[in-house]
Parts: structure tokens; C-alpha cells; sequence
């Protein structure tokens, strides 16, 4: 029986990729470290310090770990002051009438996002109130395509893996998805090994997770 959905923020929710960016381009021009939004594809789901590690690596010097963490909060800084413009007209298409749709339906909901700026993501977005969990990624060991957080989300639902639904936009959280059990929903590119995919947001309804789950 389908019991819960557990959706992935940036890229399911909202797109707030655009914002790491501008925050991410704004430190490496004053690092003078090359950066531009392909690029910014591959930090995707990945978190805060990888995704600066991957971005001093393009550049030719090498830093303290306390430069590294100066820097990274540094983005963080400027991340925070763009995520303010954030409205519930950011919503992604399709979001909001699925959040009803599963409330009515009384299927659980949480979220699994990176983001240590989720729960305020989601303030600007005025849906805080619509998910029954938020996963805190501070108190996670591993970072996906470990399925430690999906797992921290069914186990706070009260709800077996094998009877949740994950949405992702990135390939280690569809990695992170099967490998919990759970069946993963892919929105977006390609994504290998997504039992349903889904070029959009906007295609997503309750229906179509439910013929996909009952297929599986
Ligand atoms: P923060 P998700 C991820 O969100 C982003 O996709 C990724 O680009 C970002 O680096 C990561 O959150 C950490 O974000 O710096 O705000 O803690 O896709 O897992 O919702
Ligand atoms: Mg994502």
C-alpha cells in the first residue's frame, strides 16, 4: 500500500539551482576559479563542502581547511540573501495541487533535501506546514546516493520503506531512492535505474505514482 511521498527541494519543489549559482559565481569570481551554470549542473544534490571541493579543484591554488570553511559559509551568506526573493509563486507546476491531492488521500509526506536552508526554503515557498517530516541533513552520516536520509524519513513517518515514493531530479538521489527500496520517481534528464519518469514537475499527480506504484 502506498503510505507516504518523499520529495527531494531543489529541482522537485523548487528550482532554487539558479540560486546556488549566482551564490557559487559570486565567490569563485572573487577566487578567480572559472564557473559557469553548466558546470553548476554537476553540484546537483550535491552538498554544501563537496560542491566547494569540487569547484577548488578547477582553480590552481590549495587552501587551509579553515579558508575552506570561510569560504563555504561565505556562499552561504550571499545563498541566504537570494533565497529571500523567494515566493510561493516559485513554486514548481503541478506541486502544490500534488500536496493536496496526497493530504486528502491521507498519504504522508516529508522531505529529503540537502539543503541545510530547506526549512526556510520552504517559509518562502508558505508550505512549511504541508510536510508531516523535514529530514535535518546535519544529522545525517552519509550524503545521498547513501539512502541514510530517505531511510531518517520513513522511519520519522512511522511508515516501511518498501510503501514510500521518492521524487528526485538528480541521479544520486534516484540512487539513494532504490537503494532504500523505495520506488523512485525521476522529474527531469535522464536518470538511470527511475521507476517512473517524468519530463516535468507538471506531469506528476497522485494517479500516475499510483499506477506506477501498483505496476512495480
Ligand atoms: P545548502 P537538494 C541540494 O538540494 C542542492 O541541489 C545542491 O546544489 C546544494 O549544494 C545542496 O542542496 C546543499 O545546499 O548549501 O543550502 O546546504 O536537491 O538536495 O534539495
Ligand atoms: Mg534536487
Amino acid at each position: 500500500e502506498l503510505e507516504a511521498v518523499i520529495f527531494d527541494l531543489d529541482g522537485v519543489i523548487t528550482d532554487s539551482a539558479e540560486y546556488h549559482y549566482l551564490a557559487w559565481k559570486q565567490l569563485c569570481d572573487e577566487l578567480e576559479i572559472p564557473f559557469d551554470r553548466q558546470f553548476n549542473n554537476n553540484l546537483k544534490g550535491v552538498g554544501r563542502m563537496a560542491s566547494l571541493e569540487l569547484l577548488l579543484a578547477r582553480g590552481t591554488r590549495s587552501y587551509s581547511p579553515e579558508e575552506k570553511a570561510s569560504f563555504a559559509a561565505r556562499k552561504n551568506e550571499y545563498y541566504k540573501k537570494l533565497i529571500a526573493r523567494i515566493t510561493p509563486d516559485d513554486l514548481l507546476p503541478g506541486i502544490d495541487a500534488l500536496l493536496s491531492a496526497l493530504h486528502e488521500a491521507g498519504i504522508r509526506t516529508a522531505l529529503a533535501s540537502a539543503s541545510r536552508n530547506a526549512s526556510a526554503i520552504l517559509g518562502y515557498l508558505g508550505i512549511s506546514d504541508r510536510f508531516d517530516v523535514v529530514t535535518d541533513p546535519g544529522a545525517l552520516k552519509k550524503g545521498k546516493p547513501d539512502p541514510e536520509q530517505f531511510f531518517l524519513a520513513a522511519e520519522l513517518l512511522g511508515v516501511p520503506y518498501r510503501n514510500c515514493i521518492g521524487i528526485e531530479d538528480a541521479q544520486a538521489g534516484i540512487d539513494a531512492i532504490n537503494a532504500a527500496g523505495m520506488l523512485s520517481v525521476g522529474i527531469g534528464g535522464y536518470l538511470e535505474g527511475a521507476a517512473l519518469r517524468l519530463s516535468s514537475t507538471a506531469e506528476l499527480s497522485l494517479e500516475r505514482l499510483r499506477e506506477a506504484f501498483f505496476r512495480r
